[in-house]
């Protein structure tokens, strides 16, 4: 790759605006470099998503700085912020329309052969295939309904059809059987390498091949490592491991 993509936290604090005041973030630091893939794991509500959305200014850092690129992003516009990265959020957003139009959707100009790429790595080219009208399938309105794991299929592909330089998966492979993500993750390294990934997860094995994870407990960033490392030196990890 060029080297872009990489991520800096440095003593990042968040708090949510009318919030009880209480720091959802506290003084996180670390950074993804260019190409890294990156797992985010911690109990619910220990800060995993607020964390994320500081990267494309969903919300902005209380104290401390976020860099995409070596730059702080609160200097750069969100909009050119954002079209450097696609962000799958945890409840899968699909809208009435065809298989291909969901896809391309912010990507109207993907040509069919982009938008199969995207859709081959994000393991959804075989079952839209095997729907009658294949790409033309409606999406929501009776006729197909997808499960929840091919919904959060089809939302990967519409991420990987923009070829972001970061791309953040928000718990997006949940309902995704454990076979399935392994193939979609082999893809990414494959096809996207240099691409950036930020993996948001409940289960380890959805990161414990990840090049660092990051292990968030009540705000606070209290192990950081590889699996190996994480299961000898961080009791968190362990206790997620375990459970
Ligand atoms: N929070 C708010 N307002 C919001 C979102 C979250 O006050 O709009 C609080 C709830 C929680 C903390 O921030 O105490 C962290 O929430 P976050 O959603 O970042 O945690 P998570 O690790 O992503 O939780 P989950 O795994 O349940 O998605």
């Amino acid at each position: 790759g060029d080297g872009k993509g990489r991520i800096d936290f440095e003593h990042v604090s968040f708090s949510y605006e009318g919030g009880h005041g209480e720091s959802v973030l506290k003084d996180i630091t670390f950074s993804c470099l260019p190409g890294e893939t990156v797992g985010i794991i911690g109990s619910t509500g220990s800060g995993k998503s607020s964390l994320v959305g500081l990267i494309p200014r969903f919300y902005d850092a209380t104290k401390g700085t976020v860099r995409v690129d070596g730059v702080d992003v609160r200097e750069v516009d969100p909009k050119l912020l954002r079209e450097k990265m696609a962000i799958v959020p945890q409840k899968t957003v699909l809208f009435t329309g065809t298989v291909k139009e969901n896809i391309r959707w912010g990507k109207e100009e993907a040509t069919d052969e982009e938008m199969e790429l995207a859709a081959r790595m994000a393991q959804a080219h075989d079952f839209i295939e095997r729907t009658p009208d294949g790409y033309q399938a409606r999406v929501g309105q009776g006729g197909i309904n997808f499960s929840g794991g091919q919904k959060q299929r089809l939302s990967i592909a519409r991420a990987l059809v923009r070829k972001p330089e970061i791309l953040i998966l928000d718990d997006s492979t949940s309902a995704v059987d454990v076979a399935t993500e392994t193939k979609i993750k082999e893809a990414l390294r494959e096809y996207a390498q240099g691409l950036t990934c930020l993996l948001i997860a409940q289960r380890i094995t959805s990161v414990m091949d990840a090049d660092k994870i990051v292990v968030l407990d009540q705000g606070e960033l209290v192990g950081i490592g590889t699996h190996e490392s994480l299961l000898k030196d961080c009791r968190v990890y362990q206790e997620i491991f375990q459970s």
